[in-house]
């Protein structure tokens, strides 16, 4: 065996975006493309001497095809210990809770995470630093800058290493070792969980669903709800990771998840439904005829943390993205903690962890996570979830209800916009920008709100004084509504447009309308600000959440 020096030339547009490379399957198939972004990676990580690395991904195709060109890469870059989930399976929270574990310098992942899967599909690496979180900005760009440089890249010649056998395997002087995907993330939930009372409320009769959306979060789900924690066999359904999911998009939405939202909304309905995308780090909680909005299950978890044995010390402060609804903001302000604000994306989060300024964070696009690992985390949502029903004896509902009632409630409704001309896109968004100026200075109210606030969102990273621009255009009324609008940075066709409106109702009497009636006059207004008629030709959004 030998390690071998490969000519190569740099492919345009190898940057990652919100959340890693993410590219049509077609694309990542070319020729080099794979080992072209896994050299630019290793070159900005630098000497790997003596240090680990952890691979896995979500088994969507090519995810066994990319672990193999890893592998032998790792083994030509100098690491001495490769740690592999067996079958190439690992879900993005288990790659965190691995590396921290193990003291790795960092990990892959492989997943385009919500996009869809399968050959026609998308394909995604991610990198996670030393912490367990994704590379932060400057680390991606310097990737990025090394792609548009390149002229080589090293491999070891080698053969196929046996990823379904547990144990150690050898590519020249590196480890590889295939470790169980499940144990170590398992392990991490039983610690922070009150596992007793989950059980023993399962054996009490509580019925549950969880949608694994036939992507990677099954074995997980299935090894600690069914395993573990003792719910009836089949609670989890779509356990099996595939290739294509199924046909499944996963990305849990009550769109996407329709078949989860029908049955809770049935006379047969279990007592919680939940489900979780890709790379398991989204989830989606569902109670008898209600899903809990992303941002509301933010609130209610930071108001409930004490119920939780891994929180009972209580929070030090939570973070959100910048286009999550306020709500918890009230919970932080009643806790007397911190609320940071954040650009979207979970890898502004974990400076805050990392200074332990910050306890929980979440996104209104179905992420939420804590300080127990660097990344979002579907399946510990879902098990914060159940330690909450199992400790206070209240139906999803009646949480819900009893959260409003005390805070008020934060309406809250996003629109995409999918597959939009690129051009139009950003031509789009430079008009809202130069609105802006218009907009702070009018004292009129717009559509019964008065604007106290019109930019575009720029963050001060507050630990390392970091500045990320242009991360949203936010338009923030004096009585708590917002409109933002951002183009989406994990697309892979066109341009994705994201509209987030949200309206701030203290009365009780009123929480009970439907929410896009609530939202009826600022979704008008964005609309009309937008002039998305006259510049994308859309009626109407693709996915409304
Ligand atoms: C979207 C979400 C963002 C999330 C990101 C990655 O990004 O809006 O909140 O962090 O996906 O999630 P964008 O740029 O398309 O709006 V995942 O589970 O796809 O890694
Ligand atoms: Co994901």
């Amino acid at each position: 065996m030998s390690i071998q020096t490969i000519v190569t030339q740099p492919f345009a547009g190898q940057r990652p975006g919100t959340s890693g490379l993410r590219k049509k399957v077609a694309e990542f198939s070319r020729p080099g493309y794979i080992e072209n972004f896994v050299q630019a990676l290793f070159d900005t990580i630098g000497d790997a001497t003596g240090q680990t690395l952890v691979v896995g991904g979500d088994g969507r195709y090519l995810n066994r095809h990319a672990v193999q060109v890893i592998l032998r890469m790792a083994a030509a870059h100098g690491f001495a210990r490769v740690l592999v989930g067996q079958g190439g399976i690992l879900s993005t929270p288990a790659v965190s809770c691995v590396i921290r574990k193990y003291g790795a310098l960092g990990g892959i992942v492989l997943s385009a995470s919500h996009n869809p899967g399968g050959p026609d599909g998308d394909f995604g690496i991610k990198y996670n630093i030393a912490n367990g979180g994704p590379a932060p900005e400057k680390f991606t760009e310097a990737i990025y800058a090394n792609t548009q440089a390149i002229a080589a890249y090293r491999i070891a010649d080698a053969g196929e290493i046996d990823l379904d056998t547990l144990g150690a395997q050898r590519i020249e002087s590196t480890a590889i070792e295939v470790i169980d995907p499940v144990a170590d993330y398992a392990e991490l939930m039983g610690r922070l969980f009150d596992f007793d009372a989950i059980r023993a409320m399962f054996q009490s009769g509580f019925r549950m669903r969880f949608d694994a959306m036939s992507a990677v979060s099954g074995p997980y789900a299935k090894a600690i709800l069914e395993g573990a924690l003792g719910a009836p066999e089949g609670t989890v359904v779509n356990a099996v990771p595939l290739e294509d999911f199924g046909g499944h998009h996963p990305d849990p939405n009550p769109v996407n998840a329709a078949e989860l939202i029908t049955l809770m909304d049935s006379d047969d309905a279990p007592d919680f439904g939940a489900a979780s995308d890709g790379d398991a780090d989204r989830n989606l909680i569902v109670g008898r005829n209600i899903a809990v909005t992303p941002s509301d299950s933010l609130a209610i978890i930071a108001a409930n943390a004490h119920l939780v044995p891994g929180y009972r010390n209580g929070l030090k402060g939570i973070a959100r993205s910048m286009p999550t609804s306020c709500a918890a903001d009230r919970v932080a302000k009643a806790l007397g903690i911190p609320l940071y604000e954040t650009p979207t994306g979970w890898k502004y989060f974990g400076n805050l962890l990392d200074a332990g300024v910050a306890t929980l964070c979440g996104e209104e696009s179905y992420g939420t996570g804590s300080d127990h690992i660097r990344e979002k985390d579907g399946v510990w949502a879902v098990l914060f979830w159940l330690n909450i029903l199992a400790a206070t004896g209240k139906t999803v509902g009646q949480v819900v209800a009893g959260h409003w009632a005390e805070y008020g409630r934060n309406f809250y409704s996003r629109h995409d916009y999918e597959a939009v001309d690129a051009k139009a896109a950003v031509e789009l968004m430079d008009h809202l920008r130069s609105k802006l100026p218009g907009l702070r200075e009018s004292p009129v109210p717009i559509s019964g709100h008065v604007v106290e606030l019109a930019d575009d969102f720029e963050y001060t990273d507050p630990v390392d004084g970091g500045v990320s621009r242009s991360q949203g255009i936010r338009i923030v009324m004096r009585d708590g509504a917002r409109i933002v609008f951002r183009l989406s940075g994990t697309g892979t066709e066109g341009a994705t447009i994201r509209v987030y409106h949200e309206l701030y109702e203290p009365d009780p009497s009123r929480h009970n309308q439907p929410t896009q009636e609530a939202l009826a006059g600022l979704i008008i207004l964005a609309y009309d600000l937008a002039e998305f008629q006259a510049r994308t030709g859309r009626d109407k959004p693709t996915v409304i959440t």
